[in-house]
């Protein structure tokens, strides 16, 4: 028998839908799934037919952070693991030139919640749960999770959800910030494509560059953003997308920025 991919790959109108896939684990991360996820976001941040990228996992769960089963005996330490395989990861996803949907299924506990936080977009299953699960192990957050979750609910929420380790249902989720929207478990994986979509018929460059100028000023200074933002802005502004856009402004018609890709 031909063994399953970890991570299934799948293209419709621009959208790439990566599948975590090790269900019965409720997609606990390997070092085959971390590295093929990392590849196969690269891939797709290099295919001009893909304008969005969906990370989403198969079954009941999103993932449930590292396989604890597939710890013993590796032969690196906690330290060398991280960097060879959830920062290489975190980094690929936080860095990819397109939008990256997170679409969280079902429950996504430790790395699995960090990756959960990482998309630029966070769509949520109503069944979908959330916990920061390390200190159950007696681990510290990883995988971006102490940058992104203070900057998303405080220091002080973000400490008690990380030392506490309780579970964040959706309607919390959209109340804390975790998420952009709640969908029916029934209809979720339509909605996500839908939502995708529009993602995709949106300009692709100018989005390109609106995540490059949010991540670099989420570490600067206001006085870094305004520069930042006035050399980006020659560069969308020269681009045939902000011609399309205003030429369509004027015509009183949608804007298609599909046309040259
Ligand atoms: O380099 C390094 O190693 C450091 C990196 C650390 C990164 C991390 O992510 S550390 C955190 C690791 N993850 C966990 O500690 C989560 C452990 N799992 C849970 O706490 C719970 O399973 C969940 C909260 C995720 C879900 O609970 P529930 O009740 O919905 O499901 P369940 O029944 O506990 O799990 C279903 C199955 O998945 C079960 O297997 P079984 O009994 O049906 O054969 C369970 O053992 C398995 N599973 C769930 N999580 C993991 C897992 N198997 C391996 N590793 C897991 N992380």
């Amino acid at each position: 028998m031909t063994e399953q991919p970890v991570v299934l790959t799948d293209t419709r109108a621009g959208v790439r839908t990566l599948t975590l896939n090790r269900e019965s684990r409720l997609n606990a991360a390997n070092d085959a799934l971390l590295l093929s996820l990392t590849e196969a976001l690269r891939a797709a941040d290099a295919d001009p037919a893909v304008r969005v990228v969906v990370v989403t996992g198969a079954g009941r769960g999103f993932c449930a952070g590292q396989d604890l089963g597939d710890v013993a005996g590796r032969g690196l330490s906690f330290t060398e693991h991280l960097r060879r395989t959830y920062n290489p990861l975190v980094r690929t996803l936080r860095g990819l030139g397109k939008p990256v949907v997170t679409a969280v299924n079902g429950v996504a506990a430790g790395a699995g919640a960090s990756l959960a936080l990482a998309g630029d977009i966070r769509l949520w299953a109503r069944s979908a749960q959330f916990t920061q699960v390390f200190s159950n192990i007696a681990l510290v957050p990883d995988s971006g999770s102490t940058w992104l979750l203070p900057r998303l609910v405080g220091y002080h929420r973000a400490f008690a959800l990380m030392a506490l380790a309780e579970r964040v249902g959706a309607d919390e989720a959209l109340r804390l910030g975790l998420c952009e929207a709640v969908y029916p478990d029934e209809t979720f994986r339509e909605d996500v494509q839908a939502y995708a979509e529009r993602l995709a018929a949106r300009p692709a460059h100018a989005l390109r560059l609106t995540k490059q100028a949010l991540n670099a000023a989420m570490t600067g200074s206001l006085d870094e953003a305004l520069d930042r933002e006035a050399e980006l802005q020659q560069l969308a502004g020269d681009h045939w997308e902000h011609l399309e856009g205003v030429t369509a402004f004027r015509e009183k018609r949608a804007p298609d920025f599909l046309k040259e890709g």
